[in-house]
């Protein structure tokens, strides 16, 4: 592909990490993936095809103006049982005003994410969307792999698991059933989305309504032929177009503060359009999260410098 000429982050590399509006890192690690790994690429890739983007939201609201701070990749050692906590404990630095997005990496990064949105934000609710709920005590032969990675991270972090909503769940262990139902998680699957869009986005929105939110985003909820390139393919999901849609209304009345992309696999896509996927997304939700900072007067004295 030829970027020759373009920036990255679509021409909004730029400013420091102190005082930029979005901050983003990656956690280039893979090593939780017990289907088969590829992850750990995903970095590295959606940075290089960022220059590709415009900055400019789908409704044609102007990005430009905004700045984006890259602190590279964050390094999680070779074992995220003991690798999260230096990870979380450079993401919990972060300004509280700057909306933080993380690029995975397997899910079990988000332990390291979402240990630090709960240092950031204190009341932090976290949307997993996710085909899967990730919510097991023990899975695949571990307790850090990437079954377990939701689990983990209340663990480590503390979270109240009544403030996780689950969204476009369709393949479940039993067990995770039992975790959902006995712990107050909203689950809105994959099935609730398809059948009445609007009706199932408005739920969660009612539930996030006033909230900070952090969004952590399986790219697995897609359905497979969106999203081909990922660890483990589930049928039946979401389309991106649905995705968006979802987040938009979701949040609606929310603030977005952090927002992670997960489980995007370069070896296994087709054309990169996985990896465009996962930049769409975190182009929109930087659109999303911007409108509200805007109206709060939350932005760098960068924007509307045009
Ligand atoms: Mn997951």
């Amino acid at each position: 592909m030829n970027l020759d000429g373009l920036r990255p982050w679509g021409g909004l590399a730029g400013g420091s990490p102190e005082s930029a509006d979005v901050v983003v890192a990656g956690i280039a690690y893979d090593g939780s993936a017990v289907y088969r790994k590829g992850a750990a690429l995903a970095p590295q890739r959606i940075r290089s095809l960022s220059a590709a983007m415009p900055p400019v939201a789908e409704d044609g609201r102007l990005l430009t103006g905004l700045q984006v701070a890259d602190l590279g990749d964050l390094d999680a050692g070779t074992d995220i049982e003991t690798g999260w906590s230096n990870v979380a404990e450079r993401l919990s630095r972060v300004p509280p005003a700057a909306l933080l997005t993380v690029l995975g990496g397997d899910h079990c990064t988000a332990i390291a994410t979402l240990a630090a949105e709960v240092k950031r934000h204190p009341d932090v609710a976290v949307l997993w969307v996710d085909a899967h709920p990730d919510l097991c005590e023990f899975s695949r032969g571990g307790r850090w792999t990437c079954g377990c990675a939701l689990r983990r991270a209340l663990d480590v972090s503390g979270l109240d698991p009544a403030r996780v909503i689950i969204a476009g769940g369709r393949d479940y262990d039993p067990e995770e059933l039992e975790f959902i139902g006995a712990n107050g998680v909203l689950l809105v699957s994959a099935q609730d989305l398809a059948r009445n869009p609007t009706l199932s986005a408005e739920k969660i929105a009612d539930r996030l309504a006033g909230q900070s939110v952090h969004v952590s985003f399986d790219v697995d909820v897609l359905d497979p032929a969106f999203a081909p390139g990922t660890e483990i393919p589930s049928a039946g999901g979401l389309s991106t177009r649905e995705a968006l849609d979802l987040l938009r209304t979701a949040t609606d009345r929310a603030t977005i503060v952090g927002f992670d992309v997960v489980e995007v696999s370069p070896p296994f896509d087709s054309g990169d359009i996985t990896t465009f996927a996962a930049l769409k997304l975190i182009f929109e939700v930087w659109g999303m999260s911007l409108l509200a900072r805007k109206a709060a007067g939350q932005l760098s004295k960068g924007h509307g410098k045009r």
